[in-house]
């Protein structure tokens, strides 16, 4: 029995050399030590022998318990110290580690537009102004001359959403409010968002952008229009282009006008940008129609003013080569991603 006890420590000591967890080391003290432990069998097989050889032999059982009881202690600690160690590694922040790079985007081309002319009318001194997407019929219309058999205001050409509401066609009932709302000098410009009734082709959509402008003050003449125009197609297309003025119908300016820019691509020689002619068309402008001034209660005698606007989709289509409008709008991170 005696071996037998010298043959459990020395396997107790062989497996706890291998044991490298807390479980493993619990597994090796339940069978040397436990309830059907190794141990345990030797002192119940102890029944049959000599009162002298039961306390030689449970001496000997006591001291082979304690040995093991104390290579499993230190193996405990062992393990239970590099499991923490291990734990703590896991949870470990390296704060100096460079962090995860991610994806910033990039600016819509259309965001790009719009911040392109804003920027050389702000140089020119004017300012931003901003309005509701959801206008009344009064604004959008009424104010800037549009009477009631006005054809602009065709339901399937607006998309009334009462018979006072609607969202707007344009941004020009922005300007409308400033009007109102201040007095002269008025400088400023409306980029924004405008809706008509439109089946979308390569053309048209029915939710498109316009940076329309105002200028009102005492003694601004169509010279003010030319000058400031001119000098707007200089900055955003080059400085070598020239500008051309052709009479053209508004309700709300009078007289009113096409402005076109030489051809960029071609210098005016005739290309496919310019479909031949040498000449874009780029916005539609005119001296306000003094009907509207009247809206502002203004003496339409003293002051007098121009107006302006643009679509910023055919803008962009021109700056960047696109071909087809509906590209702005499909979120194709292919196209988009070319406007860094
Ligand atoms: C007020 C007075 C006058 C705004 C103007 C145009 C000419 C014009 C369109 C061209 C193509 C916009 O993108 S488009 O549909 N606009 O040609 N807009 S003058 O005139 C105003 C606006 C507000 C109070």
């Amino acid at each position: 029995m005696q071996i037998q006890l010298n043959n459990i420590l020395q396997q107790v000591k062989d497996e706890l050399a291998k044991a490298a967890t807390v479980a493993e080391t619990d597994s090796i003290r339940v069978k040397a030590l436990g309830k059907k432990g190794q141990l345990t069998e030797i002192l119940r097989g102890m029944g049959k022998l000599s009162p002298e050889e039961k306390k030689e032999l449970g001496q000997a059982a006591n001291a082979v318990r304690a040995e093991i009881e104390k290579l499993l202690e230190e193996k405990f600690a062992q393990v239970k110290e590099s499991a923490r160690k291990a734990q703590f590694k896991l949870e470990t922040i390296d704060v100096t580690e460079p962090g995860v790079p991610y994806n910033i985007g990039t600016k819509h081309p259309l965001t790009i537009t719009i911040e392109e002319i804003s920027r050389v009318f702000k140089s020119m001194g004017f300012s931003i102004a901003e309005g509701p997407e959801v206008e009344t019929v009064f604004f959008n219309f009424d104010a800037l001359n549009a009477g009631p058999n006005h054809p602009a205001r065709d339901m399937t050409d607006t998309f009334y959403i009462t018979e006072k509401t609607l969202l707007r066609t344009q941004t020009s009932p922005v300007q409308a409010r400033t009007l109102m709302a201040q007095k002269p000098p008025i400088k400023i410009i409306s980029p924004g968002r405008c809706f008509r009734c439109d089946t979308p082709d390569a053309t048209h959509s029915p939710m498109f952008h316009q940076v329309e402008g105002l200028v009102v003050d005492e003694g601004i003449t169509m010279a003010d229009l030319k000058g400031t125009l001119d000098t707007f197609a200089k900055q955003m297309f080059g400085s070598e282009v020239r500008t051309k003025f052709r009479p053209h119908h508004f309700p709300f300016t009078e007289p009113s006008a096409e402005m076109d820019v030489s051809c960029f691509k071609c210098g005016g020689k005739g290309c496919r940008v310019c479909k031949g002619s040498g000449w874009i068309e780029i916005l539609g402008c005119g001296m306000v129609h003094p009907n509207v001034l009247d809206v502002g209660k203004l003496d339409t005698e003293k002051y007098t003013g121009f107006a302006f606007g643009m679509g910023v989709e055919r803008i962009a289509m021109l700056k960047y080569g696109v071909d087809d409008i509906r590209l702005f709008y499909d979120n194709d991170m292919r196209f988009i991603n070319q406007f860094k």
